[in-house]
């Protein structure tokens, strides 16, 4: 899933895409670079961002995902809003992804029921401003797990169907660098709810801690790209249904190695 923020103020990429033509171009070769889905979002949802508005989300988001709808590519729209996941999903989006698994808004799960498309269910526990304060975890794996259970059984009970449920950990949403890294080391808890696992590493603040500098300066956002294509690597071998992505050839790439791996290991071990 390579990543298209229309927005000024993403984390990584803010600003580089916030003209509806440059996104599309973008979009565009991120589907030439591999890419399976193109996902578009037009809110910032990096820690301490403001909301914006429902209509600027919707202006920002509707035209890139119209084109790159009609250039027949799969697009999913980032957005925690039903509004704007309904009017996207008419301008030809077929994937929700909801960072907020239906805990923004109410609605969504209904909007996403009615339309059957896959809903992407994150591990989120409150908006940008206080996310930060509520990464308190006494058992970070059991309580994502448990907490996303709940989502799943709510967003079920709306009527969305069992097969178009897609699961993230939401790695950076209220949680700290050690629990990003404990919620990538035990992927098979997650995947033991039985849907499919989105990982959404790329770029992150803890990658750019990890490979801060002696005096501790965090490295650049870009800079964190070859440490991305090895969480890909890892987290695909580990079971990881798709990765969402910056930088598309090298984690395409990625997954073909874990793939390869996979399936090597597999017929070995059948002899
Ligand atoms: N992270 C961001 C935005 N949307 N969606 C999913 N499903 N998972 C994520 O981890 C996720 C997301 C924030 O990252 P960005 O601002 O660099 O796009």
């Amino acid at each position: 899933m390579g990543v298209v923020n229309v927005t000024p103020d993403s984390f990584s990429d803010g600003g580089n895409w916030f003209d509806p033509e440059v996104a599309i171009d973008h979009g565009l070769r991120l589907v030439e670079e591999g890419a399976d889905i193109i996902d578009v979002g037009g809110e910032s949802t990096r820690p301490g961002a403001q909301r914006v508005s429902l209509e600027e989300e919707r202006r920002r988001v509707e035209p890139v995902i119209k084109a790159l709808a009609q250039e027949g590519v799969p697009v999913s729209v980032d957005t925690m809003r039903a509004e704007v996941a309904e009017s996207a999903i008419e301008a030809g989006a077929r994937l929700v992804n909801d960072v907020s698994g239906g805990l923004a808004d109410p609605v969504m799960p209904r909007v996403v029921a009615a339309a059957r498309v896959p809903y992407v269910v994150m591990h989120w526990r409150g908006h940008s401003h206080t996310m930060d304060t509520r990464a308190v975890y006494a058992d970070v794996v059991t309580e994502v797990r448990d907490e996303l259970a709940k989502r799943v059984d709510s967003v079920l009970a709306e009527g969305v169907p069992p097969e178009c449920v897609v699961l993230d950990p939401g790695l950076g949403f209220s949680k700290h660098p050690p629990h990003n890294w404990a919620l990538l080391t035990h992927l098979g808890s997650l995947r033991e709810l039985g849907y499919p696992l989105i990982i959404g590493a790329s770029r992150k603040r803890f990658l750019t801690r990890l490979l801060a500098a002696p005096d501790g300066t965090p490295r650049s956002f870009g800079g964190c790209d070859d440490a991305t294509q090895a969480v890909t690597a890892l987290a695909a071998a580990a079971g990881a249904w798709c990765v969402r992505v910056h930088k598309v050839r090298p984690n395409a790439d990625a997954v073909r190695v874990a793939a390869a791996w996979s399936s090597a290991r597999g017929g070995y071990d059948r002899g």
